[in-house]
């Protein structure tokens, strides 16, 4: 009895060890093979660069008047957005309108509301002695007439600047986007992408910010929404490159214009500078014309985003600001802050997260808003 259960438990333990023996023997094998090829989407093109192919024109419905041709994207005005830059505004402003007599107290009130809305002190100060002079010559009083040229001398600091976005005929245009992270640069190249597209141009984008994948996918999605091609590089590969390849690819298939994005996020001022000088400088190699560098701006961070601009401005040549965020921002006075300190032309204003969201800055309308 002993002997055989004895006999059975050998048996077990020989079949168990022999079984371990087969699965190692076989896992073993396994082994060397399993450094296969990377599970990654092989890139094409001479530069690593994937160029995704994306519809450009979507053909007009032919004659079938129940189905409109698609719409171009609505946009907003001035004064549906600038809600909060007016209330911050004219909260003070509209305790002078009854006033019979502006006196040393309010003058200086007034230019603390123009400081408050982040007009800048400098430019806050001479607007306020340019309006007191006229007020004295005039012989105007009142809160009213001292707020009428407070606005008309608003209007004529921001007249007669030249706020087109320059495109070449004949030319591969391009566009350079850059900016702090989080200012709004991809979203921008998004919805100009849209707008170029409504108007006829033929965009194509390059994802020149490589610092992260998220940031390639995010204009990946942008292109489509808008209906442009956009080429795209290796996470943490040359940014030069990608925008080198995408006015190659620009030139090759008839695109007017290069839409590039770059990083915000660098070491230090140095090599912000050298990399930004880097990027310009291939962009502008055969065929590739830059006719805009484009800095792009949060108008929610007010003065502190002057300084971070002045850096852009000493390492490119700054053509206009894109200033973003106007919508949920009170600080919309930067506008005159950017214009006389910076001396750069607003181009383009921000007014929400929508693809129609982008308008070309108009002074007037701008100025108007504030002061309804
Ligand atoms: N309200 C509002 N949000 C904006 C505007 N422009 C950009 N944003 C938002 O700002 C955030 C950062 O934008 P992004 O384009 O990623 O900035 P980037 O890092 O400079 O590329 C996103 O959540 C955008 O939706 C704008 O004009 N208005
Ligand atoms: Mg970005």
């Amino acid at each position: 009895m002993d002997s055989t259960l004895l006999l059975l438990v050998i048996v077990a333990v020989v079949v168990m060890v022999g079984l371990v023996g087969v699965w190692y023997a076989t896992s073993r094998r396994r082994l060397p093979q399993a450094p296969s090829e990377p599970e990654v989407e092989p890139v094409d093109t001479g530069g690593g660069v994937d160029v995704l192919e994306r519809p450009v024109e979507v053909a007009p419905p032919e004659v079938v008047p129940e189905v409109p041709a698609p719409e171009p994207a609505p946009r907003p005005t001035f004064f549906e957005r600038l809600g909060k830059a007016r209330n911050a505004f004219t909260g003070y402003l509209s305790g002078l309108v009854g006033l019979s007599k502006v006196g040393e107290d309010e003058w200086e009130e007034l230019e603390e509301a123009l400081i408050r809305a982040d007009v800048g002190v400098k430019t806050s100060m001479s607007l306020i002695e340019d309006v007191r002079t006229i007020a004295n010559e005039t012989g105007a009083e009142d809160g009213v007439a001292v707020l009428a040229l407070l606005k008309q001398r608003m209007h004529e600091e921001l007249k007669g600047k030249d706020r087109t976005l320059r495109l070449d005929d004949d030319a591969t245009n391009v566009w350079l986007f850059v900016g702090v992270n989080g200012v709004g640069k991809t979203t921008t190249i998004g919805k100009i992408g849209r707008r170029l597209v409504d108007e006829g141009h033929r965009p194509l984008m390059a994802a020149g910010d490589t610092f992260r994948a998220a940031a390639a996918e995010q204009l990946t999605m942008w292109a489509e929404r808008a209906g442009t091609e956009i080429v795209r590089g290796n996470e943490g590969g040359d940014p030069s490159s990608v925008i080198f390849d995408g006015v190659q690819a620009a030139a090759a298939r008839g695109r007017d214009v290069v839409l590039a994005d770059t990083a915000g996020r660098l070491h230090n001022k140095a090599n912000l500078m050298e990399e930004l000088a880097k990027v310009r400088r291939v962009a502008a190699k055969e065929p590739g014309t830059v006719t805009e560098v484009l800095l792009v701006l949060d108008a929610t961070t007010g003065q502190n985003g002057l300084s971070q601009a002045k850096v852009f401005t000493e390492a490119v040549e700054v053509t206009g600001v894109v200033l973003t965020k106007l919508d949920g921002s009170a600080k919309g006075g930067v506008v005159f802050a950017i214009e006389s300190e910076l001396g750069l032309p607003v181009k383009l204003v921000g007014l929400g997260e929508g693809v129609g969201d982008l308008v070309d800055f108009d002074p007037d309308a701008f100025v108007d808003a504030l002061f309804e």
